[in-house]
């Protein structure tokens, strides 16, 4: 499959960062099995589109995705749309017979990804689910480190993903504080991505108990952009706030280790903290997104006199996608993750395989969250098996 043509449903944050990956790969991954083309970007605001598709640069735009899901001329549907939407849409693509690359989390609840997952199987077609840190190459050199028992057996992973975007109680009640929309807060947006992290790393989830709280109850009913009610009034009329703010939770992995996770909006300074740390038999390592390029190990098999964390700066060509950017020692950033993934997307559609992650890993994620979620409600430990 030489050439993908693409049909993208949103055009906000994910959809530019996905643009910029379609734009990018054919540049420094020309090798890439398949080639992305930017055919029709979709959204619901006419101007805001169409600024949008001349911006990122898409060939055509439509404003209802019904449309594009049927269209001969695109051959995946790309779902960057907020978390209500994903469902609808995948079904239908995978009605079409197009294959799907949807935004974490997979959807609004476990039952609804599993419907999704068991479309796009029948449907026969390629489903990818855009757990984006997976690609960093520190993370790929973590993933290898495990992989090859450098650190021996895992006895800790200890992941938070902290923001304060909305510490403000004047912030307003946009759609990722709406249940309707967005599923959940901290939990599905942030925690979403270090419980795939920790299955990445570490394996499979056993047993969960969590804590969650929404901190500020009632929001300003008003735009995100301008901050104004309706009326353009500043503040405006109070809505609730139906998700949580954060998130904390405790796990077994069926290997025996013993998990922390913490996701939240609320801790002051923090404005994207995706971080992670695996104690082993042999050794540890760190990691946080704020510092990308690096990877802290200690392993216990350095001489005594020089044991101690070390930095890696995994920006050499030995670590993974580095040969494609820049010499040794420039560093990368949050946009090339989305590159990574959809070179991983546009090489397995070529190989006739699915990628990794797939909608399989968008529903396991999705049976951890609800897990952690039925544990709070019913104060108990609770069994991956019972999901
Ligand atoms: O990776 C993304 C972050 O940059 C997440 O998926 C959501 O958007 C939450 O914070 C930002």
């Amino acid at each position: 499959m030489a050439n993908v043509r693409v049909g993208m449903v949103g055009y906000k944050f994910m959809g530019k960062a996905h643009s910029n990956a379609y734009r990018a790969l054919p540049m420094f991954f020309p090798d890439a099995a398949s080639k992305p083309v930017m055919k029709v970007i979709c959204g619901r605001d006419p101007v805001q589109l169409e600024q949008a598709r001349t911006q990122f640069g898409w060939e055509q735009s439509v404003t209802d995705w019904r449309e594009l899901v049927t269209r001969d001329d695109v051959d995946l549907i790309d779902i960057n749309a907020p978390s209500d939407a994903h469902k609808e849409i995948a079904l239908a693509a995978a009605a079409n017979g197009k294959h799907i690359f949807c935004e974490k989390p997979l959807a609004l609840s476990l039952k609804d990804s599993r419907e999704m997952l068991e479309a796009a199987e029948n449907a026969g077609v390629t489903h990818m689910v855009g757990f984006n840190y997976r690609f960093a190459p520190a993370v790929q050199l973590a993933k290898k480190l495990i992989s090859e028992g450098r650190i021996g057996k895992i006895y800790h992973f200890r992941g938070v993903f902290l923001q304060d975007w909305i510490i403000d109680p004047n912030f307003p009640l946009v759609w990722r504080l709406q249940k309707e929309i967005a599923g959940s807060g901290s939990h599905g947006d942030l925690g979403a991505h270090v419980i795939d992290m920790a299955r990445y790393l570490v394996g499979e989830f056993d047993e969960v108990i969590g804590m969650s709280e929404t901190f500020v109850k009632q929001r300003p009913i008003a735009s995100a952009m301008t901050g104004l009610s309706a009326k353009g009034e500043a503040g405006g009329e109070l809505g609730d706030v139906s998700v949580d703010d954060a998130t904390v939770f405790m796990a077994r992995f069926e290997g025996g280790a013993m998990g922390s996770i913490e996701a939240t909006r609320f801790a002051a300074g923090h404005r994207c903290t995706n971080a992670f740390e695996i104690n082993g038999s042999k050794g540890s390592i760190k990691f946080d997104f704020e510092r990308v390029n690096e990877l802290q190990v200690y392993f216990t098999e350095d001489a005594e006199d020089v044991q101690g964390f070390r930095r890696v700066l995994a920006t050499d060509p030995a670590h993974a996608y580095m040969d494609a950017w820049w010499p040794a020692g420039h560093t990368i950033g949050y946009e090339h993750t989305f590159t990574h993934e959809v070179l991983e997307l546009m090489n397995a559609l070529s190989e006739g395989r699915q990628p990794v992650p797939n909608f399989v890993d968008g529903v396991k994620c999705q049976e951890v969250l609800e897990a952690v979620d039925l544990s709070i409600a019913e104060r108990r430990w609770v069994k991956l098996n019972e999901m």
